[in-house]
């Protein structure tokens, strides 16, 4: 296989770094997640460049700092810089209160304000002239997310031409919540623009390509399988499906390891050794974790023979603080927990333990591999990584996935999972009593199915097949040490 000279340059509204103050200084911390691990080898091998803004705002310039880090990390880091302005307008207003409650089906959250379009456009030039400026017309430049769906556009308003592909990392909604947006028409023209258009499942692209139907009538769709095209004014658009996921290999071997197990069983122990179901979310409306506290209300009602027997831990992961709605939600969660530990709680005994903090990457694991059922129901939800995290973690080979059927996940892991409606309370519960009285065998066919596929598509699957429909390339062709 020949190997490709050209330059990868993704594209992120936040740089896959963590800055942190020290004194007039700043540190630069390497970002987790399965993304990052993914495409950083890709990234130092081939030579590529890392374009997002760093969560700093105002006169603070950081490049630097990324400097140094990027000599260290072996691809280069480059900051879009963001006044106080344009991040109240094109992040916290365009992106987090139009696209993400609009696209999770959530309508009603959503403020139009005019101006938050217009920060938008800004802040997505800004992101074009950072792409035009870092590379050249031989580049594969992959944007990533919600935030930057006008980045193809951009670039061809400044006239600039790049290949470009572009990801969408949360659900796309079906025609009749899409044609609410009062900016439809442009955002499905700006997406037109890219060359290759990615999302999580099938569903998200039949609605992409229904709504491409409705607005622009003279586009034509071509082609079956996995990625399809769009044809329109001599122009071609890929549109395609890839499931994100993880590494599956990473969360398998730190579940191994002695610092997990032994961390597991000190969780173990604390918890007297009952049945664990666990829940993990960014703090968000889209999680459903209410509805998943009034699930497991009905269920200690409905099945008073596992009180005292299981109890659910529920981490939250605080998120988007400073964004109306998300502390009214957080005090909504507080006080149904405070209400089911009121009322069923025990000496000796709390049916849910609710933790509002970050934990460690090994921490988490460990919660993973003590946990008996996941829990995971959100409303909608683009994929849903913690669900197959908890199935790489599994070191028993009888957790029990219960999951939302409206997570991007439920689609290929349906033949593993208790498939829940997360709406239906008393569904849930049933689920989750139907996950305690299961038995071995069952609970054992079920994971190995889940593992079976999570190991097979896993993150290196994911950027390679994304990789090889945009630019028809693939992750071995960025390696040096291929041939
Ligand atoms: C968006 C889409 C899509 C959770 N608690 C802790 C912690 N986590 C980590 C998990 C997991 C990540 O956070 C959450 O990922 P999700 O996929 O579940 O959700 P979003 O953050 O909403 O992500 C989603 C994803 O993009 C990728 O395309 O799947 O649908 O909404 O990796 O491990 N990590 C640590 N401590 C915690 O307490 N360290």
């Amino acid at each position: 296989m020949s190997k490709s000279s050209k330059r990868l340059v993704v594209v992120s509204n936040r740089l896959p770094i963590a800055l942190k103050k020290q004194g007039d200084s700043f540190e630069v911390h390497p970002g987790k997640g399965g993304l990052v691990t993914a495409l950083a080898p890709v990234l130092r091998d081939r030579g590529g460049d890392w374009i997002g803004w760093t969560g700093a705002t105002g006169d603070v310039d950081v490049q630097a700092h990324l400097d140094t880090y990027s000599r260290k990390a072996g691809y280069n880091l480059v900051a879009v810089p963001l006044s106080q302005e344009q991040v109240q307008g094109y992040y916290q207003g365009f992106s987090n209160e139009v696209i993400w409650p609009l696209f999770h089906d959530l309508q009603t959250l959503c403020n139009f304000d005019p101006a938050f379009f217009q920060s938008y456009l800004e802040v997505n030039q800004k992101f074009a002239s950072a792409i035009a400026n870092q590379s050249d017309e031989d580049a594969y430049v992959w944007v990533q997310d919600y935030h930057l769906m006008h980045a193809a556009w951009s670039l061809k308003q400044q006239n600039h031409k790049r290949r470009c592909g572009f990801f969408l990392h949360i659900p796309f909604p079906p025609p009749d919540i899409f044609l609410k947006l009062p900016w439809r028409k442009q955002i499905i023209e700006a997406l037109l623009e890219f060359d290759l258009v990615g999302f999580q499942t099938v569903r998200d692209r039949r609605n992409f390509v229904q709504c491409v139907g409705l607005l622009r009538p003279d586009a034509k769709l071509s082609g079956r399988g996995q990625v399809v095209s769009v044809n329109y004014e001599q122009r071609e658009l890929r549109v395609g499906y890839f499931p994100i996921s993880i590494d599956f290999k990473e969360f398998q071997d730190l579940a191994r390891t002695r610092v997990a197990a032994d961390l597991a069983h000190q969780v173990h122990a604390a918890f007297r050794r009952r049945i664990l179901i666990l829940g993990a979310d960014r703090l968000d409306y889209s999680k459903g974790i209410p509805e998943r506290i009034q699930a497991m209300l009905t269920l200690y009602s409905k099945y008073p023979e596992v009180r005292e027997k299981l109890s659910l831990v529920q981490i939250v992961v605080p998120s988007r603080e400073d964004i109306l709605g998300y502390k009214d939600k957080k005090l909504k969660i507080e006080s149904m927990v405070s209400e089911v530990n009121g009322k069923y709680s025990q000496p000796g005994w709390v049916p849910i333990h609710y933790l509002y903090r970050n934990l460690s990457r090994e921490e988490l694991v460990a919660y993973y591999r003590v946990a008996a059922i996941a829990l995971v129901t959100p409303l909608k939800d683009g994929m849903n990584l913690v669900a197959k995290e908890y199935c790489a973690c599994d070191v028993s080979g009888q957790g029990v996935l219960v999951l939302s059927e409206f997570a991007g996940a439920a689609a290929q892991l349906q033949r593993g999972a208790l498939l829940v409606n997360p709406h239906d309370v008393e569904g849930v519960a049933d689920a989750v009593y139907r996950a305690y009285v299961m038995g071995t065998d069952e609970k054992q066919t079920r994971m190995h199915k889940l593992k079976t596929i999570i190991r097979k598509y896993d993150i290196y699957w994911w950027v390679d097949s994304f990789l090889n429909a945009g630019f028809g390339t693939r992750l071995d062709d960025f390696r040096q040490d291929s041939v």
